[in-house]
Order: C-alpha cells, then sequence, then structure tokens
C-alpha cells in the first residue's frame, strides 16, 4: 500500500564549513528557525547534527540535551539526533548521545570509506547502539550506506531483536564517495533487499549532491520516503548555491505532491515510526 511521504530534513550535517556555505544553520536559534519553517512545509523529522560556538562540529552532552528541550518546546517534530557524528567522533562520545533522550536516533550499519576518510562503525559498536536504544525506549533509523549494510541489519535484528516500537525504518544514504552511488539501479537493488528484513520494514532515501534529485524521484516512486537538506545538498542546481533547507524541504514536498503522496504530518509520522511522545 502507498501512503504519504515521510519528510526527513537534515539541516547540517558535520561536514560542511560555515565558512563556505554561509546559509548552513549552526547556532541554536538558527536550528530552531530552519525546524519551524520547515515543520510548516511539511518536514516531519529532523536528523540533528549541532556545532559549537565556533561552528565545529561537537557532540557535547549539554547542548544536545538543550537542542532536544528547544525543538520539542518550539516544534512537534520527531527529533532524531546523529550517532554518526563526525569521522572523527570517538564511539564513547556518539555513544553518549543517547543519554540526551532523543525520539529517534541514527545508527550506522557499517564501516565505510566516506571521501578521504573512513567512516568508523564496528560490529560491537553497532550492537552496542542497537541494545542501548531499546533499553531507552529511542527508535533507529538505520542509515544504510551500502548494500552489505542490509545484510548486516538483518543479523542485528536476529541475534538482538526488533528495535524499540517493533518497526524497522532504514534510510538509504547514496552517493557518498566510498558507499553506493545515488542512481535508480542502487535504489532497486536496496529496495529489492529490504525484503529479507522484517515485513512492513519502510525506507527512506537520500542521495548526496548531485545525486539528490535522481534519488528522491527513485525513491517515491518505489513506495520509499525522503530525506532532503543542506547535510547532504549545498548546491540547489547547476551553479546556484543552497539558500536555505526551506528551500529543499519545499522541493522535496512538490515531488511528492506529484507522486500524489503528499507529506506525512508529525502525528502520522509517529504512527508510521512507532514513536510515542
Ligand atoms: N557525518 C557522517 C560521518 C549520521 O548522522 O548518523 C555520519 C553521518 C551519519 O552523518
Ligand atoms: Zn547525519
Amino acid at each position: 500500500m502507498t501512503t504519504g511521504t515521510l519528510i526527513t530534513v537534515a539541516p547540517t550535517g558535520a561536514e560542511s564549513a560555515k565558512a563556505e556555505v554561509p546559509a548552513l544553520p549552526v547556532t541554536l536559534d538558527e536550528l530552531l528557525l530552519t525546524a519551524k519553517e520547515c515543520e510548516a512545509l511539511g518536514a516531519a523529522v529532523i536528523h540533528v547534527h549541532i556545532r559549537d560556538d565556533d561552528a565545529r562540529p561537537t557532540l557535547d552532552g549539554g547542548r544536545l540535551r538543550e537542542t532536544v528541550a528547544a525543538l520539542r518546546e518550539s516544534t512537534d517534530l520527531v527529533v532524531q539526533l546523529s550517532s554518526g557524528g563526525a569521522v572523527t567522533d570517538p564511539e564513547a562520545a556518539r555513544l553518549a548521545v543517547l543519554d540526551a533522550g532523543p525520539d529517534m536516533a541514527s545508527c550506522t550499519m557499517g564501516t565505510l570509506n566516506f571521501g578521504d576518510d573512513i567512516f568508523l562503525n564496528r560490529w560491537e559498536f553497532i550492537v552496542d547502539l542497537h541494545t542501548r536504544m531499546q533499553e531507552r525506549g529511542i527508535v533507529p533509523e538505520y542509515e544504510i550506506f551500502d548494500l552489505g549494510h542490509l545484510t548486516a541489519l538483518q543479523r542485528l535484528l536476529g541475534k538482538y531483536g526488533l528495535p524499540h516500537g517493533g518497526h524497522v525504518h532504514v534510510d538509504f544514504v547514496m552517493g557518498v564517495p566510498g558507499g553506493m552511488p545515488g542512481t535508480t539501479q542502487a535504489l532497486v537493488a536496496a529496495h529489492q533487499a529490504l525484503r529479507d528484513l522484517p515485513e512492513g520494514a519502510t525506507f527512506s532515501a537520500t542521495g548526496v549532491g548531485r545525486s539528490g534529485i535522481p534519488v528522491m524521484l527513485a525513491s517515491l516512486s518505489a513506495g520509499g520516503h525522503l530525506r532532503v537538506g543542506m547535510e547532504d545538498t549545498v548546491t540547489y542546481a547547476k551553479g546556484q548555491p543552497v539558500e536555505s533547507n526551506m528551500q529543499l524541504v519545499a522541493r522535496a514536498v512538490g515531488f511528492a505532491q506529484l507522486a500524489q503522496r503528499p507529506p506525512l504530518t508529525t502525528a502520522a509520522a509517529r504512527d508510521l515510526l512507532g514513536i510515542r511522545r
């Protein structure tokens, strides 16, 4: 059955520098403004990376807690904290992200080359993240950068059981140099592999950089959901830098409406993902 479209906004990420991308929201005020405007346009989930006073990525616990509280106060968005952080973040700090008590957290399902860096996600670390989220009632979004990550997820669920809430939701992060390409063919392959996961598993997809539009169209046509935002896309069209996250959310909403799969409300998103507020 085709449903409406779950739209996640990933407004900041850990990779772009504020000096190079001045429109990037890096302060709490900037993040809250972006969150409110994206929610008004049709986003239901926010995938959050935060920055320090110098606009550098941070996993500071106090700031994360303040951010979760502020987002809950000003919006009804599902708050998903990144446990991926930046490629330089140590495992302990990534696990401690859960202490901020978000509705959801990301959980990347394997190690990969990440451009010139390595995004390290050891099996034992993944198990730790998954089981701690089960214990604390946090719903994971499993980040799938490559096909083998779905095999790892199947193994994880088989050995350690379903996530909190019982629903499995994954995000195909496509087009990272070192991961699967952002193509229709790769999305179809990943979608096929979803059949090995528990019945009813859902997926979102995001294409990094130029692969954003083809991945969005492929995901909508395959019954998938969308993640957009300046974490993944800083160029709107050739020679045209992204002006704001709202521009990207508005485009995703337009595509979803064209596909006759309008954006899910935040309440419907909670139902889909198995989240209780
Ligand atoms: N910044 C990347 C190394 C996540 O948020 O969980 C990892 C990332 C995935 O963005
Ligand atoms: Zn992220």
